[in-house]
């Protein structure tokens, strides 16, 4: 491996763990080293060329600054990833946490440049206004003439950022898999007649009317699991513990059962809605066969992660991490 730079580090400002269509790979430090290094020809200061990133990809280099750098290759992970490993055999290394006045030199204050930074992570387009007034609402807050944060809203508010992790609990064959399949729009989970088809857990991104989820199918519950179906279960109710929302699904014959369930916050959605006649009414009904009901629950895991009064709300948003 090639010696290393000093004070050249390299990070990921788009969100990690996503498909998204593009990537953008910062670099600062020695950037004309590090590009070299990679094969590649920085860019004169202020330009952007379009070349090959690594090897991995076509896309776009923008130089901001003679420090700076941005690659811009497609997002999907293979080629992200191939782009960081060569970084790494390049002798560059990953950068911690820092100052984000580092990475957004055209910042006029701390405050914007971490509004930028979370704006390049954000997972949610429903996060987009919010934080282009934070520095309006933050400068107003300094100024005595604002409200101020609260840890609770903040909490809340940064799920547009970081997407929460909604996990499906209920019984084997009450449709779990169609209905993730449906709200997915491809078919990402077997479904099947027979109960405990779903062997694994399917984790899905899906945009729920403006908020990105982290959606998981899991195995049905059993009365008498096989030791297979235990462990998964036994994986599911992990999972379950760190859910921001459960889904507890429940056949339109019979509720879902009661639990004990991990505490937290929670839908109990009445599955396959078109089958005669209800015995509970759940506080949602949807049909993943026929898409009825579909529409009314994805506002109502929308608007219970993230309340429509949380959005109207005019204080400032600690959106950031110490
Ligand atoms: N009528 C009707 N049938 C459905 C609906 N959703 C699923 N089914 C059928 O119910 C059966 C079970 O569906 P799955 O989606 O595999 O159920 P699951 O809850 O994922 O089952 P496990 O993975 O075994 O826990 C299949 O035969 C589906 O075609 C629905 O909304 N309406
Ligand atoms: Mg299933």
């Amino acid at each position: 491996m090639p010696p290393g730079l000093p004070d050249t580090r390299w990070r990921i400002l788009t969100p990690t763990g996503t498909t998204g269509g593009i990537a953008i790979i910062h670099v600062d430090g020695e950037v004309e080293a590090v590009l070299g290094r990679l094969g590649m020809k920085a860019p004169a200061p202020g330009r952007v060329a379009l070349q090959s990133i690594a090897g991995a990809d076509r896309g776009l280099v923008a130089r901001w600054s003679p420090r700076c750098v941005h690659l811009m290759p497609h997002g999907g992970r293979a080629v992200v990833r191939e782009i960081a490993d060569r970084l790494a055999a390049a002798g560059v290394s990953a950068a911690g946490e820092e100052d984000p006045r580092s990475l957004y030199p055209e910042a006029e204050d701390l405050i914007e440049a971490r509004m930028l930074h979370a704006l390049a992570r954000a997972a949610s387009p429903l996060a987009i206004d919010l934080l282009l007034d934070q520095p309006r609402r933050w400068s107003a807050f300094e100024s005595g003439s604002g409200p101020a944060a609260d840890a609770d809203h903040s909490r809340r508010l940064s799920r547009l950022i970081e997407a929460p992790l909604v996990v499906m609990l209920g019984p084997a064959n009450v449709g779990k898999s169609t209905l993730t399949n449906s709200l997915a729009g491809s078919a990402v989970s077997i479904v099947s007649e027979a109960p405990g088809t779903t062997r694994d857990h399917v984790g899905v991104m899906i945009d729920m009317a403006g908020l990105v989820v982290r959606l998981v199918d899991t195995p049905g519950l059993r009365e008498a699991p096989g030791p297979e179906e235990a462990e998964a279960a036994s994986i599911a109710m992990e999972l379950a513990s760190r859910a921001d929302l459960l889904l507890l699904c429940g056949d339109t014959a019979s509720a879902p059962p009661d639990g004990p369930f991990p505490a937290g916050e929670t839908l109990r959605v009445r599955m396959r809605c078109d089958l005669g006649t209800a015995s509970w009414p759940g506080d949602v009904a949807v049909s993943g066969l026929t898409g009825a009901g579909v529409a009314t629950l994805v506002r109502a895991i929308r608007d219970r992660l993230v309340p429509p009064a949380a959005m109207a709300d005019g204080r400032p948003w600690r959106f950031w991490a110490d």
